[in-house]
Parts: structure tokens; sequence; C-alpha cells
């Protein structure tokens, strides 16, 4: 039965069609089918096709902007049922987390905020398109153990590099851990930049953070 709920959720994307990915969503989750996995099986795999069309020029912007919309609105659903999920005891660590300078892509970027969230980190989301200097500021003021850094575009991702160079000329480079992710970004281009971390997706940049804590 989860295999159907999933089909319809990735092709209610392809299709473009957010009501009907809200929808399904909330019949899913009334269905007792755990919310990382319609993330997971449903709804990443309708965005990375809605990705690959736009590439191959099959889409345009808007299309790309409505499969959005409909990931959005099956993430309102599915944020309080993740949280609800790891009802944390302890607090793990400070996370600042944003989206690069010139980047304006937030999906995988809230989610990994919500799963840090749900599993005890107090995140500070300073949302997408954020300045290198306000990652330095904020860093300043709110001391945080982690600043997670997410980029989907070639072309942006080098603003992870000005962030972590950004750090060390303000003498926080070693008081700070800085971690990346995105599409584009891979494990090799996370030493390249002298990052201490590096996540696939939300779960690894759970696992991630937590070691860079030390828990
Ligand atoms: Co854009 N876009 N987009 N887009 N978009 C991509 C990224 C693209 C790959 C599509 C394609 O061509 N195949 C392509 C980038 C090509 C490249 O650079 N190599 C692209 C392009 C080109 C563009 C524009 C330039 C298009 C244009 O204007 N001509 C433009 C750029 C705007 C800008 O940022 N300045 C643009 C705009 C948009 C929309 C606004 C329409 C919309 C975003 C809406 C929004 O976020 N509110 C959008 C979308 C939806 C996509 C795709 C289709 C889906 C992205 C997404 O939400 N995925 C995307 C194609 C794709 O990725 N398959 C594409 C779901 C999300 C859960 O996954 O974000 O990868 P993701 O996050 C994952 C992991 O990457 C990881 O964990 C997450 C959860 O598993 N992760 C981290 C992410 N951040 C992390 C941080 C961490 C650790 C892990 O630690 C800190």
């Amino acid at each position: 039965m989860s295999q159907e709920f999933f089909a319809k959720l990735t092709q209610s994307l392809i299709e473009g069609d957010p009501d009907a990915t809200s929808e399904i969503t909330q019949t899913a989750l009334a269905a007792g089918i755990e919310p990382m996995e319609i993330i997971k099986q449903g709804l990443i795999p309708g965005m990375n096709v809605v990705g690959e069309k736009f590439s191959t020029g099959e889409y345009f912007l808007p299309d790309l902007i409505i499969a959005a919309d409909g990931m959005q609105k099956a993430m309102v659903l599915l944020e309080p049922e993740l949280l609800k999920r790891h009802q944390a005891i302890e607090s793990t660590g400070i996370v600042i987390l944003g989206t690069v300078k010139g980047d304006i892509h937030e999906i995988g970027k809230s989610l990994v905020g919500t799963m840090l969230s749900a599993n005890g980190f107090k995140v500070f989301d300073l949302g997408v398109d954020v300045a290198t200097d306000t990652f330095v500021s904020k860093a300043r003021e709110l001391k945080p153990d982690i600043i997670g850094l997410s980029a989907l575009l070639t072309t942006t991702m080098v603003n992870q590099r000005e962030v972590i160079k950004a750090l060390a000329s303000a003498g926080m480079g070693d008081k700070v851990k800085v971690m990346v992710g995105g599409a584009p970004v891979t494990r090799g281009w996370a030493e390249e930049i002298g990052a201490d971390g590096y996540a696939e997706d939300a779960m690894g940049a759970v696992q991630i953070a937590r070691q860079l804590v030390g828990k």
C-alpha cells in the first residue's frame, strides 16, 4: 500500500498538482506511513524527475516553482510529525543554518533544520541567500557549535568556501565547526574547502552534527 502512495506523490509533483501532493501526504500520514519515508520515497524522487526534465529543457522555470510549492505544502504537514517522533530531552548543540549567498533553494536546507531540531539541536535558520558577513556576525552573536551551509547550485557552492575563509579571518576558524551539503556538494569539495563535515542528506547531517559536537 505504501508503494502506491509513494508513486502517487511522485506523480503529483511531476504533473505539477500541489493540492494533490498535499492531499496524498495527508492520507499517507493518516494511513500510518512514516513521514521520513514519505519524503525519501515519494517526494524526493518526484523533485529529482522535475529537476531532470528541467535540465533537458522539457520543463521550464514555472514547472520547478509549482513542484517546489507542492513539496513545501507537503513539508508543512510532515515537519510537525517529524518533530513529534523525536521528542528531544537534552540540548545536543547549537547550529546556525542557511543557504549561501546567491542561492534561494530552501527545501533541503529546511529539511536538514527540521531533522536537527528533532534530534535535540537548537537551530537558528537564517533562511536563503544569506550573505557571508551575516553568517560571521550571527556566529559571533550566537556562539554556535556548528554552522551549516547549504548550496544547490554549482555557481553558489563557492560561497561555502567564502564563509569558511571569512570565519577564519574573523578569528573563529577553530571555535566553530562548519558542515556543508546540497545536491552539487561532494565529500571531495568539502575537504578541498576545509569544511569539518559533509552530509549527503538530512539524516546524514544529524549523524555528522552529532559527531562534530562529540555526541
Ligand atoms: Co532550482 N536548480 N534553480 N529551483 N531546482 C536545481 C538545483 C537544478 C539541479 C535543476 C536542474 O537543472 N537539473 C539546477 C542546478 C544546476 C547546477 O547548478 N548544477 C537548478 C537551477 C539551474 C535553478 C535556477 C538557476 C533556474 C533558473 O532561474 N534558470 C534557479 C536559481 C535560483 C537561485 O537560487 N538563485 C532555480 C530556482 C529554483 C526554484 C526557485 C524554482 C525552486 C526552489 C524553490 C524553493 O526551494 N523554495 C527550484 C527547485 C525546486 C529545484 C529542484 C527541482 C529541486 C530542489 C529540491 O528542493 N530538492 C532541483 C533539482 C534537484 O535537486 N533534483 C533544482 C528536494 C530537497 C529535499 O533536496 O535540496 O538536494 P535537496 O536537499 C537534500 C540534500 O542535498 C541535502 O539534504 C537534503 C535532504 O535530503 N542537503 C544538505 C541540502 N542542504 C544540506 C546542508 C547540509 C547537509 C545536507 O549541511 C549543512
